[in-house]
């Protein structure tokens, strides 16, 4: 999994201004109504411990405080523990955590200690990012194109799969694109067919994934993915809306799916 950077996190909370506006601007709704629509709740008031963890890379400069400020955005009462690790969780519990946040190299999780809910970033990123794409206003049609099926974009392709959308899917691993195919659904994406989409959910670690063969003029893509998987020139050509932020959404997503 492609680690963050400290410099992917610095101005979150102008990303996150930018990417609320622009999702407003595409869907209709906001970042929290979005939310709301997706898992049918409010947040309510839980507790949230943040707990810094140092296995394999260690910690990452901005992450634990990028989280605070996130939870604080959503009105809700946040701490990051003052030690990590163990030492951390017995902190986070014995304050009185309701959710814990945590995450190593591997996974990042939102834990419930009070209904035991779980769910990692990878999930809960993948279906908010592909849902979003699925709520372009200005769609043509149902169909919509998902570039990369790990565990992200699976993720996210089995959302709108249930949401009822003509989901046609790629990814360069043969396997994932099978399982998808077979477990799923989804149509393989083959670019001869020059089939174009208006909407375009990208969940892969690589940059220039899309090619203008693969957009309608006016389109939305969606992508947590980092880099971007639009080539810049491609977005200035056709009048392409980006919705992309390194881990607010995320992190957005996971507090509402363990509420
Ligand atoms: O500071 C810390 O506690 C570190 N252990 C955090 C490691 C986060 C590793 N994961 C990532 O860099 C991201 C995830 C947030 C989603 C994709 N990559």
């Amino acid at each position: 999994m492609a680690l963050l950077t400290p410099q992917d996190l610095e101005n979150l909370s102008v990303q996150l201004e930018e990417n609320d506006e622009i999702v407003r601007r595409v869907t209709g709704l906001n970042i929290k109504q979005i939310c709301e629509e997706l898992y049918g709740k409010e947040l309510g008031f839980p507790k949230i411990g943040i707990i810094p963890i140092t296995a394999g890379n260690g910690i990452i400069g901005n992450f634990t405080s990028s989280l605070l400020f996130i939870v604080q955005y959503f009105g809700l009462e946040g701490f990051i523990t003052e030690h990590p690790d163990i030492t951390g969780y017995y902190e986070a519990v014995s304050q009185g955590a309701d959710i814990i946040l945590m995450a190593d190299d591997h996974i990042f999780v939102a834990h419930n200690l009070r209904n035991e809910k779980i769910v990692s970033n990878h999930v809960a990123t993948g279906v908010i990012y592909a849902d979003i794409a699925s709520r372009f206003e200005e769609a043509n049609s149902k169909d919509i194109l998902v570039i990369g099926l790990g565990r992200v974009g699976y993720a996210g392709a089995c959302h709108l799969v249930n949401k009822g959308f003509n989901v046609y899917a790629c990814d360069p691993n043969k396997d994932f694109l099978k399982k998808a195919v077979d477990e799923l659904g989804i149509k393989p994406y083959c670019s001869d067919d020059r089939k174009k989409f208006s909407m375009v959910f990208e969940a892969t670690p690589n940059a220039d994934t899309i090619s203008e063969g693969m957009i309608e003029e006016r389109c939305l893509v969606s992508t947590p993915g980092i880099p971007c998987g639009l080539p810049p020139e491609i977005g200035s050509k056709y009048r392409v809306d980006l919705v992309m932020e390194p881990l607010v959404l995320g992190v957005a997503s996971m507090l509402y799916s363990v509420i």
